[in-house]
């Protein structure tokens, strides 16, 4: 099984998405290996962010990014990182389909409520940077099967 990176961001917990978003996931099939609410310190961000680094959004990003605490999740399942990306939807929410998260809930590409690993790639990489092994959980569900 694979596993995903996704955040709720900082808007996301301010406008109190946290409960909705994560239920969305939990409802899909994906199962929560990781779950943490963090302020994100200013040096991960960047490094979180860093194929960003020197483009114009940079700073703002990181600005908001670490504005206020956000709950960083692992999330496993069968294509598990396509999966969370198609249900957040289009880095705009202006294009992002209507039914999607950031399509449901966002205004702005500044504001766009959660974040999600763009590869296996990258979500290897985020997941070992905000989670310690000890923090990722592998259990059974008994639902598996009618998932699956
Ligand atoms: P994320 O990494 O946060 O999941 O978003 P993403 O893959 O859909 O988009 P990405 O290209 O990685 O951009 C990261 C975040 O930067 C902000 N952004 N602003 N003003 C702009 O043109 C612009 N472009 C990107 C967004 O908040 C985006 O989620
Ligand atoms: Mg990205």
């Amino acid at each position: 099984m694979e596993r995903t990176y996704v955040m709720v961001k900082p808007d996301g917990v301010q406008r109190q998405l946290v409960g909705e978003i994560i239920s969305r996931f939990e409802r899909k099939g994906l199962k929560i290996a990781g779950l943490k609410l963090m302020q994100i310190p200013r040096s991960l961000a960047e490094e979180h962010y860093g194929e960003h680094k020197g483009k114009s959004f940079f700073a703002p990003l990181v600005d908001y990014i670490t504005s206020g605490p956000v709950v960083a999740m692992v999330l496993e399942g069968k294509d598990a990182v396509s999966t969370a990306r198609e249900m957040m939807g289009a880095t705009n929410p202006l294009q992002a389909a209507p039914g999607t998260i950031r399509g449901t809930y966002g205004m702005d590409i500044g504001r766009n409520v959660i974040h999600g690993s763009d590869s296996p790639a990258s979500a290897e990489r985020e997941i070992n940077l905000f989670f310690r092994p000890e923090e990722l959980v592998s259990y059974d569900r008994s639902l598996d099967r009618w998932i699956y």
